[in-house]
């Protein structure tokens, strides 16, 4: 048997990263009956493109990460907020891996064909563009790119930027070309997709983390004779708590890679300015809560009660 895993990320990415390690995995629970083929960014389409093909049953398994997927399942627009979610890992880490937490999704992933089997952290989202982003007035008119949803977007706008939504593919030309002044994304995707060359501050915030997830076709995650179903779900829970050092290792490591190659100044927002950019963040949760209704205004109260935010 083969299992088809989709990325959305190029090779040494935390997607790939994961993804050799779940295929090891699977591979070793089932005696290698099972194998896993793995396709990293690029092979077969945009975020958008491997969705529908998760969809339509071309690959069974792929990441989706919230930035591209809110439009389709808008539940998921959650994890654009800014200033949001836990700030200390401890308790983000109970958030996404609590099964009560998860199974509140699962509904609105069903309504899109998806089976969602897990939430991934890929680390923070840190900001580049060509001057540093202090205050949110360092936003005003900026044209900001961010991934493909509206409320990947609305984050960005209720900063005062103008956000343009691209698919992550088109960021490096776009930044080359000054079609856009800025984007958002964990270093370690800045890092293996050059944003750092096209680009001169990277501003860190921790205003949100970029959270990903894993997901299957719906109808073939319930075909699963039972015993695939048990070393699937257990190779995604282990991977889900190691997720947590695996990123925060690459991102170091990373960081220190951009900061050799110099050519890109490195600022740290203070807890002054973070609360002035938190401020200015609340609209988008309104925005949210418009998109989903109550299930979304129930999904905020159950991370800010944990976050205190
Ligand atoms: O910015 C993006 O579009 C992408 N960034 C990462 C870190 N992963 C996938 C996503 O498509």
């Amino acid at each position: 048997v083969t299992w088809r895993f989709a990325l959305e990320e190029i090779e040494g990415s935390v997607q790939h990263l994961y993804a050799q390690q779940f295929r090891e995995q699977v591979e070793a629970l089932s005696g290698g009956r099972i194998e896993v083929d793995v396709f990293p960014y690029g092979s077969l389409g945009t975020s958008a493109q491997l969705t529908e093909l998760t969809r339509n049953g071309s690959v069974n398994l792929a990441f989706a990460s919230p930035g591209h997927l809110a439009d389709t399942v808008p539940e998921t627009g959650l994890f654009n907020l800014h200033f949001l979610l836990p700030e200390e890992q401890e308790p983000a880490r109970r958030l996404l891996e609590a099964p009560a937490f998860i199974s509140a999704f699962e509904p609105a992933y069903h309504n899109a064909g998806l089976q969602l089997l897990g939430f991934v952290p890929e680390g923070w989202m840190t900001w580049t563009a060509n001057n540093p982003l202090r205050t949110p007035s360092d936003f005003q008119g900026l044209r900001f790119r961010t991934m493909t949803s509206e409320t990947a977007a609305e984050a960005f706008r209720s900063y005062g930027a103008d956000p343009v939504q691209t698919p992550f593919a088109q960021v490096y030309s776009d930044l080359q070309l000054g079609n856009i002044d800025g984007q958002s994304n964990p270093v370690f995707a800045i890092e293996e997709m050059g944003f750092h060359e096209v680009q001169n501050v990277l501003t860190m915030a921790r205003a949100s983390r970029f959270i990903a997830s894993v997901v299957a076709n719906e109808d073939w995650f319930a075909g699963l004779p039972s015993q695939e179903r048990k070393w699937l779900e257990e190779t995604i829970a282990q991977l889900s708590e190691e997720a947590w050092t695996l990123q925060e290792d690459l991102n170091k490591e990373r960081l220190e890679t951009i900061l050799e190659q110099g050519g890109i100044r490195v600022v740290r927002l203070t807890e002054d300015e973070r609360a002035a950019f938190r401020d200015a963040s609340l609209p988008a949760r309104q925005r949210f809560i418009e998109l989903t209704g109550e299930k979304g205004q129930a999904l905020i109260q159950r991370a800010t009660s944990i976050a205190g935010n």
